[in-house]
C-alpha cells in the first residue's frame, strides 16, 4: 500500500472505521474511499458491485459490519447473523472480481470457544462450543474469515483476518442497551454524577474478565499488518492484560469522579467468563499497543463530554 494508493475504508462512520480514516491521514494516505451506509448499503449486492466496477480501490479495510454488546447480540441474532454475512459476502466477492490488491477483515475475540484455553491463541478457533451470547455474530465473523482464506487458496488473493479484543474510544455507541461495557460505564457514572444519584447498577456479577484495546491502538495495528503481514492465518489482537468487569467499573467511577456506590443487576447476563487474547504473534511481528487502560479511558471520557456537552 502506497500514500497514494486508492483505499476504501468500508464502515469509516463507525468506532473502528473512524479510527483508521484518523490514522491513515495522520500518516498522509490521500486518497481515502468512504461512503456512508445510506450512500451505499453493502448489504445490496448490486450497489457494491456497482461501487466497486466505479472506484476499483487497490486496498480495502472491511470496517463495516453490525457490531453490538451482550444484549444486542442477545436480542437481534438475526439481525446479527444476516447483516455481517451480506456486507461480508459482498465486499469480499467484489474486491476479488475487481482485483483489489489487499483486503483487511476485522473478526472479533468472540469467535473462540467458550471455555478456550486462556490466553486464546489463533489455533484455539472451532475447538469447541461457541458462546451462545454472541453465537450468531461469531459464526458469521468466522465465515469470513474462511471465505478470505478460501479466495486466497483459490484466486490467489491477499485478503488478510485480524482478530481485535474487546475495544473502546472515541466514536463508540454509548446507547445503554446496544453498547458494550465500558462506553455503557462512562456514560452511567457521567449521568449518576451529574444528576447526583447515590448509586449506578452493573450488569451480571462483576466477575468475568475481560480485555480492553484503544481503538487507535488497533487502527495503528490494521496499517501495521496492512503493510506487512501477507499470511492467510489469523492473527490476534490486543493487550494481553484483563480486568474484571467490577475492576474495570471502579476505574470508570474513579475516571468520571463519582462517588456514589456500584450495584450488581444479576438479571443481565455475564456472557463469556474470559476472553483474553495471547498476542504473541503479532508481537513478534514487531507491534505494540500504546495505551494503558486508565489512560484509555480517560482519553475516551474527555472525548465523550466534548462529543455529548448536554448528557
Ligand atoms: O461489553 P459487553 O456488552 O460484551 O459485556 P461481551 C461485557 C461484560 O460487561 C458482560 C458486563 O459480562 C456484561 O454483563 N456489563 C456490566 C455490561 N454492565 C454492563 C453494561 O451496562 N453494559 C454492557 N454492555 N455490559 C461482546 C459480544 O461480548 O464482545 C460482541 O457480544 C463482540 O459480539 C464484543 O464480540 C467484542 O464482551 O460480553
Amino acid at each position: 500500500m502506497e500514500l497514494t494508493s486508492k483505499i476504501y475504508i468500508a464502515g469509516h462512520k463507525g468506532l473502528v472505521g473512524s479510527a483508521i480514516k484518523r490514522r491513515l491521514e495522520q500518516e498522509g494516505y490521500s486518497n481515502l474511499v468512504t461512503r456512508t451506509s445510506r450512500q451505499l448499503d453493502l448489504r445490496d449486492q448490486r450497489q457494491t458491485a456497482r461501487f466497486f466496477e466505479r472506484e476499483r480501490p487497490d486496498c480495502v479495510f472491511l470496517a463495516a459490519a453490525r457490531v453490538g454488546g451482550i444484549m444486542a447480540n442477545s436480542t437481534y441474532p438475526a439481525d446479527f447473523i444476516y447483516d455481517n454475512l451480506v456486507i461480508e459476502t459482498n465486499v469480499i466477492h467484489q474486491a476479488f472480481l475487481k482485483g483489489v490488491g489487499k483486503l483487511l477483515f476485522l473478526g472479533s475475540s468472540c469467535i473462540y470457544p467458550r471455555h478456550a484455553p486462556q490466553p486464546m491463541q489463533e489455533e484455539h478457533l472451532l475447538s469447541g462450543p461457541l458462546e451462545p451470547t454472541n453465537a450468531p455474530y461469531a459464526v458469521a465473523k468466522i465465515a469470513g474469515i474462511t471465505m478470505c482464506q478460501s479466495y486466497n487458496r483459490q484466486h490467489g488473493t491477499r485478503f488478510i483476518s485480524i482478530m481485535p479484543t474487546n475495544l473502546y474510544g472515541p466514536g463508540d455507541n454509548f446507547d445503554l442497551e446496544s453498547s458494550h461495557v465500558l462506553p455503557a460505564l462512562i456514560r452511567k457514572f457521567h449521568e449518576a454524577k451529574i444528576a447526583g444519584r447515590r448509586r449506578v447498577e452493573i450488569w451480571g456479577s462483576g466477575t468475568p474478565r475481560r480485555e480492553f484495546l484503544h481503538v487507535d491502538d488497533l487502527a495503528g495495528a490494521c496499517l501495521f499488518l496492512m503493510l506487512h503481514y501477507n499470511d492467510s492465518e489469523i492473527i490476534n489482537v490486543g493487550t494481553g492484560k484483563e480486568v474484571t468487569i467490577l475492576e474495570l467499573a471502579e476505574m470508570v467511577k474513579t475516571v468520571v469522579g463519582f462517588e456514589g456506590k456500584i450495584e450488581l443487576d444479576p438479571t443481565r447476563p455475564d456472557g463469556t467468563p474470559r476472553k483474553l487474547l495471547d498476542i504473541s504473534r503479532i508481537r513478534a511481528l514487531g507491534w505494540e499497543p500504546h495505551y494503558d487502560l486508565y489512560r484509555g479511558i480517560e482519553h475516551t471520557y474527555r472525548w465523550f463530554k466534548k462529543r455529548y456537552p448536554n448528557l
